[in-house]
């Protein structure tokens, strides 16, 4: 899988389908959550942004990437603004990108990625036990992503809010959102459990 164009984009953002069905990730995320999180949720980080850059036709020509890698570039009265929603946009996209119904084929590490996992962490279950930790320990609303860095490492990255790995160069391969709106409904309070059951709908990519 290769990163996102969502990242060349420009305004106004469009939300991209669901690239399955909602109820495609049951028994692990059910079909209520995906819809909330993908309908409701990324779409209002897509509205939000195409809000926060409506009245600025000089931005409106910056991609996805520029705007979250040249924070210094924005207007200050809209730079909180445009970077959350920016971040929250890319944040989803991939997410909802490296997630597959639970029989797909690609839910293991392979080729490549799998011997960089066994290199760096030992074996792919170790890496999931990490991962997994510092999922659990995100304090409040953010992420956990495994990602790759430009020199080609693995990093396991906690984002807080709509925070990216983009400034600092890397590229995700998985992502746990871990905000209350990405469980809530089914697992209620139990963040363990909902990142128990994500990892059966995970995807891989090849590096
Ligand atoms: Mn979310």
């Amino acid at each position: 899988m290769e990163t996102s164009d969502m990242l060349d984009r420009k305004y106004p953002f469009q939300l991209p389908a669901l690239p399955y069905s909602y109820d495609a990730l049951e028994p692990y995320i059910d079909e209520e959550t995906m819809y909330y999180h993908h309908d409701k949720h990324f779409q209002t980080y897509i509205n939000n942004l195409n809000g926060a850059l409506e009245g600025y036709p000089a931005l409106q020509d910056y991609t996805l990437r520029q705007l979250l890698l040249r924070p210094n570039g924005l207007p200050p009265a809209q730079r909180e603004t445009i970077s959350r929603n920016a971040g929250g946009v890319f944040n989803h996209d991939a997410f909802f990108r490296h997630l597959a119904p639970a029989n797909a084929a690609s839910h293991a590490p392979k080729g490549a990625l799998l011997e960089l996992i066994g290199r760096t962490y030992g074996s792919f279950e170790e890496c999931k036990t990490l991962v997994s930790a510092r999922a659990k320990a995100v304090f409040g609303s953010g992420w956990t992503q495994l990602c790759l860095t430009r020199q080609g490492r693995l990093r396991i990255v906690n984002l807080k809010d709509q925070e990216t790995v983009l400034p600092g160069g890397m590229r995700p391969l998985i992502l746990f959102d871990v905000w209350e709106h990405a469980y809530y409904l089914k697992y209620k309070n139990d963040r363990a459990d909902y990142i128990q059951n994500l990892w059966n709908v995970v995807v891989f990519p090849e590096i």
